[in-house]
């Protein structure tokens, strides 16, 4: 049985959930998006995600037709439609079509859409032995430009990153912000261990303020860790004792190579594999 996809209150299969060429989502990236996971039939920090998607909305002078408990119902009855408990939820929220010119004000209906899809896990070998990552030479957009912490179907910032990443065999790839500071990776936010300390870069670095970011600067509360929210350099990664990566479809993962040099001793670190551990059992996985 085919998928089916949620757009404006309509289920369709997946083969005729079709969008306009006339959308500004298509024609200028113009609109604003959440991925979710959903675990055990339960949705992951919904909450957060649509105050972040509202948030996102408003910085774009967008405004989403529904309300946010019609679209939490919305998520509901697609995943039950498709028997997803285990997968990954993808909102988008375009301008909706308009003429060929930028004026969004043209645009007359904006789309709201929910795909709901199992998830392609990462290798457990990713979690276990690390991933080695690479400082991408483009960097982060400058906050004032088009803010980090809006989630645009604008993401060729991050696009380019990921590229030089993959050139470099790299699935991810550290960016710097305009002022050569650690701002976060393409997907993925940065943490540091460094003395018994964990440090990520704080919100005015040019970050998305990620909800698994957001997680586990609870759990480290819960654990009695104190996190710094302190501007980072490229030398702080590389003389920190670990490093990992939070985010929605990577949870919480370690780096333990970048730009060439192993981190501490080049495999996951204890606190690392203790916030892998506390995440999952959150989780319920
Ligand atoms: N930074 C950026 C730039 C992101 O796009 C994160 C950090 C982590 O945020 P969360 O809230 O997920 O902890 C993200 C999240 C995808 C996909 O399909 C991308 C993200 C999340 C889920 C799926 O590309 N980015």
């Amino acid at each position: 049985m085919s998928l089916k996809i949620y757009i404006n209150g309509t289920l369709y299969d997946k083969e005729d959930a079709k969008i306009s060429v006339y959308d500004h989502g298509l024609l200028y990236g113009d609109g604003v998006f959440e991925g979710i996971r959903s675990y055990g039939g339960k949705v992951f920090r919904l909450k957060e995600h649509l105050d972040r998607l509202w948030l996102s909305a408003k910085a774009i002078m967008l405004e989403i037709p529904i309300s946010k408990d019609e679209m939490a119902r919305a998520i509901e009855s697609t995943l039950a439609v498709n028997s997803i408990t285990d997968g990954y939820i993808r909102l988008v929220i375009t301008r909706g079509c308009g003429t060929l010119g930028l004026d969004p004000n043209k645009c007359s209906d904006p789309q709201v859409i929910i795909i709901t899809d199992r998830i392609a896990l990462y290798p457990e070998e990713f979690y276990e032995k690390g991933l080695e990552i690479i400082t991408a030479s483009v960097p982060r957009i400058h906050p004032a430009a088009l803010s980090p912490r809006i989630k645009s179907l604008n993401y060729l910032n991050n696009i380019l990153a990921k590229i030089e990443g993959l050139q470099a065999g790299c699935i991810e790839a550290l960016m710097l912000n305009h002022k050569g500071e650690v701002s976060e990776c393409t997907g993925d936010n940065v943490f540091l261990v460094r003395n018994g300390g964990l440090f990520t870069p704080p919100n005015d670095a040019g970050i998305l303020e990620g909800v698994t970011r957001e997680a586990v600067m609870e759990l480290a509360v819960e654990a009695g860790i104190e996190v710094q929210q302190i501007p980072l350099t490229r030398h702080d990664v590389y003389i920190a004792d670990e490093c990992f990566l939070t985010g929605t479809a990577a949870e919480v993962v370690p780096v333990v190579k970048i730009d060439g040099r192993s981190i501490g001793d080049g495999t996951p670190g204890p606190m690392t594999r203790d916030f892998i551990a506390r995440f999952r059992r959150l989780t319920g996985r």
